[in-house]
């Protein structure tokens, strides 16, 4: 890539949404004097008696978790979202709308170890949570239109027990960051004929300048438009709609590919790092979605230690969204790290 990229400002373009961002990689040398995440490593038990999410223990309103051994799902206590609604569907106010939306929301909990995160989990166990989320997306996509699987991961990222879990909510909209998604890539198609992030994968692969990791069908690209610090985007080397349409061995390499990921991740500040994670595949409705790609991005809030995270604020709420260190310079550091979790040397 030509070097000026590395010292001037510029802006890049986010081909999934349609939104541009502003990379001022000269300032990584400003100095910070301000707020320090306290991100602590804490020892935790295999099993807290306290813990709302371990196997066999009550929750909120009185519901007791099964003695699970491997993965758990339930329906969230408090959820977002309810399967029925009274709501008259619209209203006709310019001023005042409101669209009725019916949904679910659910709680996967990704081992019954209360002291592991999924970076430190066998591929084999990371394989069983890769199941859940097909037989949930299988399952939910009947009846809802849009079902989110996703991961919010550490305290800094507002999750609220370091249980190692994700969560599900699904419903009958479709909801605004996979509606850009959908606009976009419907675009590609009807101009090119082809699938946008198969060619945008395709190219990164020639590049590899923006390459962390690939096995024989997976790759994990910083996206040249990415916006938190280490962002990547998680991309399937076939033409896949949804997750449901894995094949086996797909779904092996999709674990093996994470626990890969997640080790760099951990890696990198030699803590547990915090993220939210999710997947984007076609929407549920009998519409053709034959320009969709399968993808899951992973956005993660630490730029420059283990207790700095990046801000969203100021020029980013006003204007628009901001980042320091260049993808590419992203992408150096994430790949020279060790496969090996620092745990466990
Ligand atoms: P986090 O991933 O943000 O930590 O959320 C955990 C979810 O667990 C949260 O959505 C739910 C909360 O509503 N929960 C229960 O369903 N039952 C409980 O007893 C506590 C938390
Ligand atoms: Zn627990």
């Amino acid at each position: 890539m030509n070097n000026l990229f590395t010292e001037f400002p510029h802006r890049r373009y986010n081909i999934l949404t349609g939104e541009w961002i502003l990379v001022s990689p000269h300032r990584t040398k400003r100095p910070w004097q301000g707020n320090k995440e306290i991100i602590t490593d804490d020892f935790r038990p295999q099993y807290d008696p306290k813990c709302y999410l371990c196997p066999g223990n009550e929750r909120a309103g009185g519901k007791v978790n099964k003695q699970y051994e491997s993965t758990f799902v339930f329906e969230n206590d408090f959820a977002a979202l309810l399967p029925k609604s009274d709501l008259e569907s619209s209203t006709k106010s310019d001023f005042f709308k409101i669209k009725n939306i019916e949904g679910t929301s659910r709680v996967i909990c990704f081992s019954p170890r209360h002291d592991r995160t999924m970076a430190e989990m066998e591929v084999s166990n990371i394989r069983k949570v890769v199941d859940v989320w097909d037989e949930q997306i299988k399952d939910l996509s009947k009846k809802y239109k849009w079902v989110q699987i996703f991961e919010n991961k550490g305290a800094t990222m507002g999750c609220s027990n370091p249980h190692p879990h994700g969560q599900i909510w699904a419903g009958t909209e479709l909801p605004n960051e996979p509606s850009k998604e959908n606009i976009h890539q419907q675009k590609y198609y009807l101009e090119k004929n082809s699938v946008l992030l198969i060619d945008y994968l395709q190219t990164e692969l020639e590049k590899k300048e923006r390459v962390v990791v690939e096995n024989d069908n997976w790759a994990v690209i910083v996206p040249f438009w990415a916006l938190w610090p280490y962002e990547t985007i998680l991309l399937p080397k076939r033409h896949i709609l949804k997750l449901t349409d894995l094949s086996d061995h797909e779904k092996d390499d999709l674990a093996d590919i994470l626990k890969q990921i997640l080790v760099k991740y951990d890696n990198l500040f030699e803590t547990s790092f915090p993220y939210t994670m999710g997947w984007h595949g076609a929407p549920n409705d009998k519409a053709d979605y034959s320009y969709w790609q399968l993808h899951a991005h992973f956005y993660p809030p630490l730029l420059r230690s283990a207790t700095v995270k990046k801000f969203m604020v100021g020029y980013e709420m006003l204007a628009e969204a901001q980042r320091d260190i260049t993808a590419e310079q992203a992408t150096e550091k994430l790949k020279r790290l060790s496969d090996i979790h620092y745990k466990q040397k």
